[in-house]
């Protein structure tokens, strides 16, 4: 670092002190905190995507999202070159940046990382960083710390691509360092011509909607993904999509709206009601990157039947399965390619969609919560599919599966062209571009689960009936510091503090089919309570009883 690049990260970051007395994590999922503690956080943040950008000589994204989060709060995130989530190797550096007590201290630690990680400042490509928010009222000022952040890094390029999902900027990041297009238009673009030749691909003549599937009912949490959602819908040809809570009419965002409150909830979102009774209805989250489905369970109350992200897991995994299973059958394909199909879940997966996927054959890897780690185990199959059961998941496809792909279409087209096992390709190629392989996306999965349903010719009640979820409560506990609570073997077992754990196993072995685990929460300031068991009275009461231990041990 030169001298000139020292005294322009001194002079800038003057004007961004941080709060004084807040300690700030990278988290589950970036910094999240009230939006007015986070200018410093952002600005910091920017530096820090443009040192990325610089050390991969790539483009790198930087989305200002607190998704689920209430109104009031806000958050960022960064997006690798590779259109996931930062490599974990950076977070430490992250939250030392974030919590640098003054300039000089964050202008010596970043020296520091930068001789240490050898990050190019001169005779090397220029730092370019691509900038997206949610519709957060915070967003506009927080968008000017990250540009300040970014061009503090000499040379650097921010480049905002305005309001988005945030599904939307880890694609365009993906696409661009892949060499590619990659603006709205042609994400839209993409997803609704790969939706189309799922379509075109429906045997027999299911592929026009109508009928059993005609309308879908879209809650869009008062965020971005509605008014999204909106512009796609024009492109699809035939999918009836009616979104309701798009933000445009005055509602709050989250607020008793979307995929968050819809499954921890399970009622009814603001909007919904007796008049939906027997229509298929989905819900996204603030920022796009979750979707479950639900159906109103009768006139009389505001109960839901959920569709959560396991029972999406498990729709997709039957069709991908379904198309992997024709293509073997080929007695010419055989042992031609053996592509490995892998599921991955976290902890708070229902305990009968687990069972179920084993059912089914299925190789099935837990990870602790967060996308992050999901998405890593699901990078080392040929077809990973990963879902959490909050609804946020996608299908990963190995470069060398989609290859094979490929060189296979190629060859049939010439040969048997028509012949199933050339249509379970395409539809195996058309997937791997109408889903997200750079992070899980609300807009490209509701289209999947559509396509799917249509294909199959399934409702949602038929769908829903897979698998009988076991009853489920999820509770949240304030208590002092919910940092105190570690945890070990995929988030499953309380190693701190001691005692915690044997406490709750005493409460579980009361329940028939009990389960429960408890986590501090990487995106609220809260530690997480999950109980399953036969009964939903028996999920209710466990737990409660281990969120008062959670109160017990820790204050
Ligand atoms: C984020 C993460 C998810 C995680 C969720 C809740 O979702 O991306 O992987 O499940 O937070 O995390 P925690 O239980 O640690 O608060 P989102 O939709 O808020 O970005």
């Amino acid at each position: 670092m030169n001298e000139e690049q020292h005294s322009l990260l001194l002079s800038s970051s003057s004007h961004y002190l941080p709060p004084q007395g807040v300690k700030l994590s990278y988290g589950t999922a970036g910094f999240r905190a009230d939006a007015s503690l986070l200018h410093s956080t952002v600005y910091r943040v920017g530096i820090l995507a443009a040192l990325r950008s610089l050390k991969t000589q790539s483009m790198i994204g930087m989305m200002t999202t607190a998704s689920h989060n209430k109104i009031s709060d806000n958050g960022v995130k960064i997006a690798d070159p590779s259109g996931g989530m930062l490599s974990q190797q950076w977070e430490p550096f992250a939250d030392a940046l974030a919590n640098a007590p003054s300039p000089q201290d964050l202008v010596q630690l970043i020296n520091e990382f930068v001789k240490k990680e050898n990050i190019p400042f001169s005779g090397a490509r220029p730092a370019e960083v691509l900038l997206g928010r949610d519709t957060r009222p915070s967003g506009d000022a927080l968008l000017k710390a990250a540009k300040d952040g970014v061009t503090s890094v000499i040379a650097a390029v921010a480049i905002d691509m305005g309001i988005l999902t945030t599904p939307q900027l880890h694609w365009m990041v993906r696409a661009r360092n892949k060499g590619m297009k990659a603006s709205e238009h042609d994400y839209f673009g993409q997803l609704s011509s790969s939706f189309r030749c799922l379509m075109d691909l429906i045997p027999g003549d299911k592929s026009t909607f109508g009928g059993i599937n005609d309308k879908l009912v879209v809650d869009g949490a008062n965020g971005v993904g509605g008014v999204k959602l909106k512009v796609l819908e024009k492109l699809l040809n035939g999918l009836i999509i009616e979104v309701r809570n798009s933000g445009e009419d005055g509602g709050i965002l989250n607020e008793g709206v979307g995929a968050d409150y819809v499954q921890k909830e399970k009622v009814v979102p603001h909007g919904f009601g007796s008049k939906d009774v027997g229509t298929r209805c989905a819900s996204l989250d603030g920022d796009a990157d979750r979707l479950v489905y639900f159906c109103v369970s009768s006139e009389s109350s505001s109960k839901i039947d959920l569709v959560d992200g396991d029972k999406i897991l498990s729709l997709f995994a039957l069709f991908i399965r379904e198309q992997l299973r024709i293509l073997n059958e080929q007695e010419d394909m055989k042992n031609s390619y053996q592509a490995r199909l892998g599921v991955v879940q976290t902890a708070y997966a229902n305990g009968a969609s687990t069972n179920y996927l084993r059912q089914l054959g299925l190789e099935v890897n837990l990870t602790p919560t967060g996308v992050k780690y999901l998405h890593e185990k699901a990078a080392e199959f040929d077809i990973g599919i990963y879902f959490e059961a909050n609804g946020h998941g996608t299908i990963l496809f190995s470069e060398s599966f989609i290859g094979w792909l490929e060189a296979t279409t190629d060859k049939l087209s010439s040969g048997s062209k028509g012949s199933e096992v050339e249509k379970a390709a395409l539809r195996l190629l058309a997937v791997s571009k109408l889903i997200n392989q750079a992070v899980g996306d609300a807009l490209s999965g509701l289209l999947l689960v559509e396509v799917i349903l249509q294909h199959m010719g399934w409702t949602l009640d038929r769908w829903n009936e897979l698998y009988q979820d076991l009853p489920s409560r999820q509770l949240k506990v304030k208590v002092a510091d919910r940092t105190a609570v570690v945890t070990a073997n995929a988030e499953t077992v309380v190693v701190s503090p001691p005692g915690l754990q044997e406490a709750i196993n005493a409460e579980i072995a009361k329940y028939l089919q009990g389960r429960s685990f408890v986590r501090p929460s990487g995106t609220e300031d809260v530690v997480r309570v999950y109980a399953e068991a036969s009964t939903q009275e028996g999920a209710d009461s466990l737990a409660y009883s281990v969120s008062k231990l959670v109160e017990r041990f820790l204050g």
